[in-house]
């Protein structure tokens, strides 16, 4: 294990206040932002254009969210990146690739979560950038391949379906596979009239919400078709994470009060039930979905963006504590482990899939009160990144954040062109094009309001 303050030396260290360099320092930080991205946009161009994921080591690539057939992930996830970057004739070079050849009518079988945050959310966020209604009509090609995964007694997906046929796979789910849908889907239905997109992931996310325990917690593993749990755990960590989320940005994007309601139900007993005070730092726990019991130490770094959605909901001081937590790994360790024990302070996950949900967390923080702490956050992740994560063609993820130096793997995921890259513009740029005040940015950082087109 290495500290931060010898991984980084005192130049990346020392805190870019604005007394010290002022607003031009951020601006140029927000260059050097764009300048990665087009960097490493160039060289998927060249070495991977059209196909899913770009292997930055070996200059190969690897398909998701099919096993053998590319439907252009990485393309669709970057484009409203692109587009808040004013890299524009990328955009629009990527929009004429989609127009003119995703083609999702193919015999292979999805993840209906992950295409759904990931293709049709891309999409709809282009949508939004541009107007261009060849990527709405894509999206909606692409939700009504989907739809069919939600027949089923409860409502709840199956996991699984194939894209061409409609055959549906695994009905052993879990909330956020059950409740991930709703901004993408509900725009959808608004921007096409058709209510059922809307209507069949609320339904989904009601459902699951009435299944609580009488503490209110949720578990982490449900039968679709029976309804029965097969699990016990509760946690805001993966399979779980993005439900919560959702409950909040209902609200937020559509107004929906009784997801507002459900969010801070759920809120108040993951903080009565699972909030750990430990050497001062705050966790949130795995604990047993009907006793309350704490089942274990293990911390997942997806859950680090849970913070940013605390303070989103009015739970400003755990957020920000929550987040602090995180932040002190990020010191200590230069780049998050995948999972982490606050017991024994151990690792207990040494890799990272080149993760954004630290920044993810800073950048709803700061939107939320401008503290220069969080941009802070986000200037390490960077910087982190930016030393440890990139390779020849582009940025990879890590087999070990532990090793001396980081040992790379060789994956660059989808969700880097979405997420990461755009938070860290949009905290350091200030940019015209984008609306501050009044935005919505989903799970995978799609954003579906906030884009202002004319600037
Ligand atoms: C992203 O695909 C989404 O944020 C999802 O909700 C969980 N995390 C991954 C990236 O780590």
């Amino acid at each position: 294990m290495t500290s931060a303050a010898g991984l980084f030396g005192a130049a990346a260290a020392a805190p870019l206040t604005a007394r010290s360099n002022g607003l031009r320092a951020w601006k140029t930080l927000a260059e050097d932002v764009k300048g990665e991205m087009a960097w490493a946009w160039d060289l998927y161009r060249q070495h991977a254009w059209g196909k899913d994921e770009i292997k930055p080591v070996s200059a190969t690539t690897s398909s998701f969210p099919l096993k053998h057939h590319h439907l252009g992930l990485t393309l669709i996830e970057a484009l409203d990146t692109l587009w808040v970057m004013g890299l524009d004739s990328r955009f629009r070079d990527g929009v004429d690739w989609v127009k003119g050849n995703a083609d999702f009518d193919v015999d292979g079988e999805v993840s209906v979560f992950e295409t759904s945050i990931r293709l049709i959310g891309g999409l709809l966020s282009a949508h939004h950038a541009s107007g261009d209604p060849v990527l709405l009509a894509k999206a909606k090609d692409l939700a009504d391949r989907l739809l069919p995964a939600f027949d089923t007694p409860t409502g709840f997906p199956y996991r699984f379906i194939n894209l061409k046929t409609g055959a549906v796979r695994d009905p052993e789910t879990n909330p956020a596979e059950i409740g991930t849908f709703l901004p993408e889907w509900g725009t959808l239905s608004r921007l096409t009239g058709d209510p059922r997109y809307h209507d069949v992931t609320r339904r989904a996310m009601v459902t699951l919400f009435e299944k609580r325990s009488k503490l209110d917690l949720l578990a982490v593993k449900i039968d679709a078709r029976s309804g029965e749990w097969l699990d016990r755990r509760a946690t805001v960590g993966s399979y779980a994470d993005s439900y919560y989320e959702y409950l909040w940005d209902s609200w937020q994007l559509f107004g929906d009060a009784e997801c507002r309601q459900m969010y801070q139900l759920c809120t108040a007993a993951i903080l009565r039930h699972q909030q750990v005070w430990r050497d001062g730092r705050l966790w949130i726990a795995d604990v047993d979905f009907e006793t309350g019991r704490i089942i274990n130490a293990e911390q997942d770094e997806l859950a680090s963006f849970y913070g940013g959605l605390l303070a989103q909901g009015g739970a400003m001081k755990e957020g920000a504590a929550l987040t602090e937590s995180w932040a002190g790994l990020q010191d200590r360790f230069g780049v998050l482990p995948e999972g982490y024990d606050y017991a024994t302070g151990k690792p207990i996950a040494v890799g990272n899939a080149l993760r954004p949900e630290l920044a993810d967390a800073a950048f709803n923080l700061w939107l939320l009160d401008r503290n220069p702490r969080w941009r802070e956050i986000a200037r390490i992740h960077f910087l982190a990144m930016k030393r440890w994560n990139k390779v020849e063609y582009g940025y990879t993820d890590l087999a070990d954040v532990t090793s001396e130096p980081k040992r790379q793997a060789d994956h660059c995921p989808g969700y880097w062109w979405s997420e990461q890259m755009k938070y860290y513009y949009l905290m350091f740029a200030d940019t015209p094009r984008f609306d501050y005040k009044r935005n919505y940015l989903t799970t995978e950082g799609n954003v579906l309001l906030g884009f202002r087109r004319g600037a």
